[in-house]
C-alpha cells in the first residue's frame, strides 16, 4: 500500500527563508526546511508534497486539488493567514484534518498578525517553535490520519 500523502504548503515570502528577518524567523532555507519534512515523513511513513507559493490564488488552487489526494494538509499560509478568506473557504471545503503552522509566535507580535483565518479551518495550530515546528506538525498528522510507522512490527 502506498503511503499516505501530507501536502505541506508554504505561503508568501518563505521562499526567502535563511535571509528574511533572521533574528525572527532563523538561518534555515526552505530547502532545509523541504529535507526536515522529508526526513521526518519517511520515518513516520508518511509520503510529501512539499511547495511554495507567493500566489493567493495558486495557494487556494492547490488546497483544492488536495480533495481526494492527500490524506491531510499541513500549511504555513504566511501573510495570507489573516486576510485570505478564500483560503480559508478552501481549506474548510477540502474536509481534511489541516495543521497551521508559524515559524514565530505570532501571538507575541504586531496584533495585526494574531487573528487567523486560517486557524477557523485548522485541526490544530504550532506557532513559536521555529521551523521545528513542521517536523512537529507532521508527527500530529502522522497521529491524526492513522499513519503506520514504517518501523513498527505488524
Ligand atoms: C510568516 C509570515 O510570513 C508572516 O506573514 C506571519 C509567519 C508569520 C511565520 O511565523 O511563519 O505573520
Amino acid at each position: 500500500m502506498s503511503p499516505p500523502l501530507v501536502v505541506v504548503l508554504n505561503g508568501p515570502n518563505l521562499n526567502l527563508l535563511g535571509m528574511r528577518e533572521p533574528d525572527k524567523y532563523g538561518t534555515a532555507t526552505l530547502d532545509d526546511v523541504e529535507a526536515l519534512c522529508a526526513e521526518i515523513a519517511e520515518g513516520l511513513g508518511l509520503a510529501i508534497d512539499f511547495r511554495q507559493t507567493n500566489g493567493e490564488g495558486e495557494l487556494i488552487t492547490w488546497v483544492q486539488e488536495c480533495r481526494g489526494r492527500a490524506a491531510g494538509i499541513v500549511i504555513n499560509p504566511a501573510g495570507y493567514t489573516t486576510t485570505s478568506i478564500g483560503l480559508m473557504d478552501a481549506l474548510l471545503a477540502v474536509d481534511l484534518p489541516v495543521i497551521e503552522v508559524h515559524i514565530t509566535n505570532i501571538h507575541r507580535r504586531e496584533e495585526f498578525r494574531q487573528h487567523s483565518f486560517v486557524s477557523k479551518a485548522a485541526t490544530g495550530v504550532i506557532a513559536g517553535l521555529g521551523v521545528q515546528g513542521y517536523a512537529l506538525a507532521l508527527e500530529a498528522m502522522a497521529g491524526l490520519i492513522g499513519a503506520e510507522d514504517p518501523d513498527d512490527e505488524a
